[in-house]
């Protein structure tokens, strides 16, 4: 299994990836707010675990591995973006949350707060009687 840093790796590279055709060291350096040093040694990690392959001045490419992984986790930080939106979290708390737990679910958990967005979706009453919940215990003016 993947460590949670190893997560955030191959999710910033399955999306640089998947949004500029390639994810380069510096690219991803940015994404993740880390220096280009450590990226280097994750990227020659996960080649070792056999999660991309990495040629040195020729850029790196997932495995298929790889991108079976990444798909997941990029599924997995939507889907929880989605459920706290939907939940009624503020718009400004979610990234920095979703960060925060995505990590420590396990794909059970995923899989039930799935089908909970799917519950929510379904019906736009369900929605709305969430919403006269959370409009009942806000506090009096
Ligand atoms: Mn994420």
């Amino acid at each position: 299994m993947p460590t949670p840093t190893m997560e955030d790796y191959i999710e910033q590279i399955y999306l640089l990836i998947e949004t500029k055709g390639y994810a380069r060291v510096s690219a991803i350096a940015d994404a993740l707010q880390v220096q280009p040093s450590s990226v280097t040694k994750m990227v020659q990690k996960l080649d070792k675990d056999e999660y991309l392959n990495y040629e040195k001045y020729q850029g790196l490419v997932l495995t298929s591995k790889g991108q079976k992984m990444g798909k997941r986790l990029v599924y997995r930080h939507e889907l929880l973006e989605q459920f706290l939106r939907l939940i009624g979290v503020n718009e400004e708390n979610i990234y920095k949350d979703v960060e925060g737990i995505e990590h420590h679910l396990s794909w059970n958990s995923i899989d039930r707060i799935g089908d909970l967005v799917q519950f929510l979706k379904e019906d736009d009453l369900r929605l709305e009687q969430l919403r006269q919940i959370q409009r009942n215990e806000e506090e009096p003016e």
